[in-house]
């Protein structure tokens, strides 16, 4: 005979105050606890599943009431998602929500962190992983991809893969396999940012830029080269993407710097540049192409874009620029800023997965699909 699975109770939503707190209880005991404490407004106690039911929950005050006296009144509203399986939606505040959890636990119900819970009810490990990142996820465009995870996609091709393998089809294994790894550069963004680094020489408006696309005065702008001195990071997103924007020092060749404040900044500055997922390259057209703009396309070809800015000031054209994606801007007026943005965002993804796409979205997973490779 199988020992009865445990009931178990977890809070699904944060500990932040909010309007309303969901405690989600599963398993054979909850019907029983609900049916002790809760008096639904209908006539009928029954719950069908899909269905929502308001009600009042009587939760003892210290410990098990003995008497409605010692008991408080919760406005609760009960839905049943599945068999066995309900959300309670009480008031956000925390006194609520402790208060049912304590009762829960005084009455056998383990209670467990949410994702103790999804783990643990979830069996297909990749769908647990997909809702427990989308709890991360800062944007729709990034949550869209791991809803589709959620539902499935990376499950089913990994399935895919298992299958092939056991009829002996590496060709087809390895095709899948290569399919996913092309999606790396997405799936490793989707809940972590992309690092863009605004860089270029001392003056060019990499702060002014900044504080344009951030739409506030974040780094201090002036008209004294060298105003910015360390790393200024700052996350946004651009066009649904998650992105960590890095101002920058000026950089000068470092022969011509004596001042160890800045060294040290243009050193950091040239550490993030290896590091970017994409950098700008900003060029005042009035100064032009020099040796630091040189420096730092060298250390990042594939992964450069150059900004001409101070568009406003309607300087003569640049003509010795080095054949790289181009745009210009002005930080004062916003002109060419949009371009800009959609140009990032090509620059960092420049396919979009499409609906229903496989994507690996964590570094397990990357791992295991490496294994099932190796030997
Ligand atoms: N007209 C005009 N001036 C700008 C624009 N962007 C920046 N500036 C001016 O250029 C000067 C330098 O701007 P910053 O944004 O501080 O330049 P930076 O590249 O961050 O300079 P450092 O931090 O010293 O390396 C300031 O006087 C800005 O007002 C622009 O789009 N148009
Ligand atoms: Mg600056």
């Amino acid at each position: 005979m199988t020992e009865p699975k445990e009931s178990t109770a977890s809070k699904l939503t944060g500990d932040t105050p909010s309007a309303i707190s969901v405690i989600e209880l599963i398993g054979s005991q909850a019907i029983e606890w609900l049916n002790r404490h809760w008096t639904p407004a209908h006539r009928t106690k029954a719950i069908p599943i899909d269905a929502i039911r308001y009600g009042i929950l009587q939760l003892p005050i210290h410990g098990v009431a003995s008497s409605k006296s010692e008991s408080v009144g919760e406005s609760v509203v009960v839905c049943s998602t599945a068999e066995d399986r309900y959300e309670l939606h009480c008031h956000g505040g925390q006194a609520a929500s402790n208060a049912i959890l304590s009762c829960l636990r005084d009455e056998g119900i383990a209670v467990k962190s949410a994702i103790e819970s999804i783990f643990e009810t979830q069996a297909d490990r990749i769908v647990a992983e997909a809702t427990l990142e989308l709890l991360k996820a800062k944007t729709l465009r990034t949550a869209r991809i791991l809803m589709d995870q959620k539902r499935g996609a990376l499950s089913l091709a990994m399935a895919q893969i298992d299958r092939a393998i056991e009829r002996d089809d590496p060709t087809e294994a390895l095709r899948i396999a290569q399919e996913l790894r092309s999606w790396n550069h997405v799936g490793k963004h989707l809940t972590s940012p992309f690092d863009v680094l605004l860089c270029g020489p001392p003056n060019v408006g990499k702060s002014s830029l900044l504080n344009r696309i951030l739409g506030y005065r974040r780094s201090i702008v002036h008209d004294q080269a060298g105003t910015t001195r360390d790393l200024l990071v700052e996350e946004t997103s651009i066009e649904g993407w998650p992105v960590r924007l890095q101002d920058s020092a000026g950089i000068r060749i470092s022969g011509d710097i004596s001042d160890i404040t800045e060294k040290l900044g243009v050193q950091r500055a040239m550490e993030a540049s290896a590091s970017a997922d994409l950098q700008l390259i900003l060029v005042d057209p009035l100064e032009g192409w020099t040796e630091a703009h040189q420096n730092l396309l060298d250390c990042k070809p594939s992964q450069s874009m150059l900004v001409l800015t101070k568009a406003d000031l309607q300087m003569a054209g640049l003509s010795s620029l080095p054949a790289c994606p181009c745009i210009s801007v002005s930080a004062q007026t916003g002109d060419g800023i949009d371009v800009l943005l959609k140009a990032i965002a090509r620059g960092l993804v420049p396919v979009e997965p499409s609906e229903s796409q496989a994507v690996l979205f964590t570094q397990r997973q990357r791992i295991a699909l490496d294994r099932q490779f190796l030997g």
